[in-house]
């Protein structure tokens, strides 16, 4: 199961080959883009800097971790293989159980939304090629610029080389917040309850709204789309699906301006996803692709099912349940209400600086904008997690829980401060703001699931899986600046972080001589490495760092009876203290 090339794609002559960036990673609108030159250029250019050097780490990192994956690969004996699949074949049935048909999701995302907010404030930029941000850094582009290869977070001065004629706007979030509470006003008379997944993306549910005006699923997004366009005079695009999952990968087949739909039908979506390339799922990202293509050959969803043995054989039961699912089409189709936000987050990538003022006023930007997205939706949070980037990329996170919970800017800005002054000096290219352990101040139905939540906790408390869903989800690996806003499928993005199966009892599992071992005792083996804290947080995917060395601790506290736990956890290096990189260490204690 070889396929080198596409890791080390080594052709010394052209060394851009190889070099795969977010920078690199084709958007809506790239589609005829000469990728060989947009490589070229930014391997070119950004060969030398610390961020090379950052991708270069992550890239050996990930090609070691491709090579242990074949050696483990290597060692499945048939019968290893031949029990695994059993395994698998069990669990596809079991998922293939939960579908769920009886919901129509559809997934709503603005088109080039900063971009296009910039040109309808400023009708010149019409047609011409522009993009939001400025050298060091660019938050989105126009279609027209995209045809260039000029892309969300590539530096401008790349950008610019890609693209002599383009012109910069700089950011204005006042703007596109504006813009996005008017979305969101069309978004309420559809599903009241709709979940915003950033400012310019939302799930909703219009099974109720079909039903009640006898209009067909695709008819309502032509006329939501409509009327986003007649409030706002800027276009989105659509998805709609049976579940959240499929909904957003069908809102981008024909961004912008247009829409998607895919029936409530098993037969539609097993056609749909046969084809679907891995890395159009939300939460695989560019190592778990990787990993997945060059392991195990797998490059569409249907393939996790074709290699489903080796799935269930080397990775954690949860990393494999959420790959088979991916193969069957499943995603959330659970109701709003229901849903308890985990956290809310904000961040900000700026030139970099050691200028203390500078940072603190940049704090208090974030702390607001915290605060009052917080307000929003009536929340309260008591775990704040500051996230910063130096300007050689590396990425901390530092965390408090606070005494109470709490939504106001001025709590966030004093434990923000403290968390950034023993930081400091330091010069910083990325401030970040996250809050966790929600309360929702609004819904007493909220406040049912915060205690069937803690329940949980307590029932678990030696479940890493558990305890770490309950403290937050893993960002997404090409975050928007707001993106870090729960987009309701977090669990997907957990999936991803949660680890290739490198538990030192699977060696001994794999050289195990004797294959006979009662299915019940496979069975309990199988569970119980799956709450091994080695099998569970070892990293599959990194966003911007090698390794920890120290697992930081997440640290449960009861105290006496029924009362919150508190959740402390330490920081990663990819940020917000995720499992992905960070191999969390869990510990539990009762006071
Ligand atoms: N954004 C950002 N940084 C990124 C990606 C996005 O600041 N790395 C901001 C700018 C985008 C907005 O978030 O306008 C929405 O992100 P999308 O990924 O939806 O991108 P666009 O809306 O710009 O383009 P499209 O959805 O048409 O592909
Ligand atoms: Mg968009």
């Amino acid at each position: 199961m070889e396929n080198e090339k596409s890791v080390s794609g080594t052709d010394s002559a052209r060394p851009w080959q190889s070099y795969h960036t977010a920078y690199t990673n084709a958007k809506a609108g790239m589609e005829k883009v000469d990728k060989d030159k947009v490589q070229r250029i930014v391997y070119e250019m950004s060969k030398g800097s610390k961020y090379f050097e950052n991708e270069e780490k992550k890239e050996a990192y990930m090609k070691q971790k491709i090579e242990n994956m074949r050696v483990q690969c290597a060692k499945l004996a048939a019968a290893d293989l031949n029990h695994y699949q059993k395994i698998a074949d069990k669990r596809i049935v079991e998922l293939e159980a939960t579908r769920d048909l009886s919901r129509v999701w559809l997934h709503v995302d603005m088109d080039a939304f900063y971009a296009a907010v910039e040109t309808l404030c400023n009708p010149s930029l019409k047609g011409k090629p522009m993009a939001v941000g400025g050298m060091s850094m660019i938050s989105t582009a126009n279609y027209e610029a995209r045809k260039f290869g000029v892309r969300a977070a590539m530096p401008g001065f790349i950008a610019l080389k890609l693209c002599p004629e383009l012109i910069f706007v700089p950011t204005d979030f006042k703007k596109y917040t504006h813009y996005s509470d008017l979305t969101r006003k069309v978004f309420k008379k559809y599903d009241p309850n709709f979940l915003a997944a950033s400012l310019d993306e939302a799930y909703l549910d219009i099974t109720s709204i079909c039903n009640e005006r006898s209009m067909t699923s695709g008819d309502v997004a032509e006329e939501l789309r409509e009327s986003i366009h007649t409030e706002t005079g800027l276009t989105c695009s659509a998805g709609v699906a049976p579940n959240r999952l499929l909904a957003k990968v069908c809102s981008d087949i024909n961004k912008p301006n247009g829409q998607f739909v895919l029936p409530n039908d098993r037969m539609a979506v097993m056609t749909f996803i046969s084809s679907l390339p891995i890395r159009k799922v939300g939460g695989i990202g560019n190592v778990t692709e990787h990993v997945l293509k060059d392991v195990f050959e797998i490059t569409t969803c249907e393939g996790m099912l074709q290699k489903s043995s080796f799935l269930c054989a080397l990775f954690s039961p949860t990393s494999a349940d959420f790959f088979l699912s991916v193969g069957l089409g499943l995603g959330r189709t659970d109701t709003p209400q229901a849903t308890l936000r985990k956290s809310i987050s904000n961040e900000r990538t700026f030139s970099a600086t050691k200028d203390e003022a500078l940072l603190y006023k940049k704090l208090v930007d974030l702390a607001e904008m915290l605060s009052n997205d917080m307000k929003k939706e009536g929340l309260c949070g008591r775990t704040l997690t500051l996230k910063l980037k130096t300007s050689s990329f590396e990425v901390r996170t530092r965390a408090v829980t606070l005494p109470t919970y709490t939504c106001s800017s001025e709590d966030i800005l004093k434990h923000a401060s403290k968390l950034l002054k023993a930081e400091l000096p330091a010069s910083l290219r990325l401030m970040g703001l996250r809050i966790d352990s929600m309360l929702c101040l609004k819904k007493e139905e909220t406040k049912r699931n915060l205690d069937l939540w803690i329940d949980d906790l307590e029932n678990n408390v030696d479940d890493h899986n558990t305890v770490a869903n309950a403290i937050n989800p893993c960002p997404i690996e090409e975050s928007s600046q707001d993106g870090w806003i729960d987009s309701g499928d977090e669990r997907l993005q957990e999936e991803e972080s949660s680890g290739v199966n490198q538990n030192p009892k699977l060696e001994q599992r794999l050289n195990r001589k004797n294959h006979t071992m009662s299915q019940t005792r496979q069975r309990k083996k199988h569970k119980t490495s799956s709450s091994s804290s080695q099998d569970k947080h070892i990293p599959i995917d990194m966003t911007n760092c090698p390794p920890s060395p120290a697992a930081p601790e997440i640290r449960i506290v009861f105290s006496g009876g029924r009362s919150r736990p508190r959740l402390t956890a330490g920081g990663g290096n990819c940020g917000w203290s995720c499992r992905r990189c960070s191999g969390m260490r869990v510990a539990a204690s009762v006071s």
